[in-house]
């Protein structure tokens, strides 16, 4: 198991390792949450005190957190019209480039920056690469006061939903807002499903992503493979 942990760190740092390859002087970068963004950020900090000059925009305030004690200059959503790139991970990818984010809880800015950035480049270790999405339940953030409705329109479309929880405690997202984890098998139609969640009233969004990535880069053993 240890051994198992340690070889996914490796393929993720690797991965995010090519991903910064990807950041050029002068741009916009969009920086993603979690384990794997974890890597690119570190990385991108080591370029920015060699002197590259990029400015960053955070998915996450856990990711600005991060970003601002390595020195990365950050900006607020509301000073950017459009990041060039940005890097993030996944929790479940096909090899068409759908995807299944928002593990950590920060699938809303996930998703809004994924939707602002010219490149989005996702960096995972290789157990992430699946023939259909929906191993992984979907996650879902939900206004608090429509929860139960919701839940009921999620079971409505056959899912099994169930409200996040943390240390005993009601999971809250960076918004101040609930997440649903749904599980709804593996999904035959993921554009379907995407279009009925985004119909529900109350929730603000979800984990699946289509036509947002515009390559995978993913660690096995030693090696980057390209999606
Ligand atoms: C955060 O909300 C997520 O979307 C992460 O990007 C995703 O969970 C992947 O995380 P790891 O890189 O830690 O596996």
């Amino acid at each position: 198991m240890e051994n198992e942990t340690q070889i996914k760190e490796v393929e993720k740092k690797i991965a995010a390792l090519e991903a910064v390859k990807f950041v050029q002087a002068g741009s916009i970068v969009g920086l993603g949450t979690g384990s794997s963004a974890y890597h690119a950020i570190q990385e991108i900090s080591n370029l920015v005190k060699s002197g590259l000059e990029i400015q960053a925009v955070a998915t996450s305030a856990h990711t600005a957190m991060l970003a601002g004690n390595l020195g990365i200059p950050l900006l607020n959503f509301d000073e950017v019209n459009s990041i060039d790139v940005t890097i993030d991970g996944a929790d479940e990818f096909t090899a068409d480039l759908k995807l299944i984010k928002g593990g950590g809880g920060a699938l809303f800015r996930e998703k809004v920056v994924a939707a602002m950035t010219k490149q989005e480049i996702i960096i995972t270790d290789s157990s992430k690469l699946v023939d259909r999405l929906g191993a992984f339940t979907v996650p879902i953030e939900v206004i608090p006061l429509a929860v139960n409705h919701v839940m009921k329109e999620i079971k409505l479309l056959g899912g099994s939903p169930v409200l996040r929880k943390k240390n005993g405690h009601l999971f809250i997202t960076d918004n101040n807002n609930y997440v649903i984890d749904a599980d709804f098998g593996l999904i035959d139609e993921p554009e379907n499903l995407s279009s009925a969640l985004n119909n529900i009233d109350g929730l603000l969004a979800h984990g699946i992503f289509l036509n947002l990535a515009a390559k995978v880069i993913m660690g096995k053993g030693d090696q980057v493979i390209y999606f």
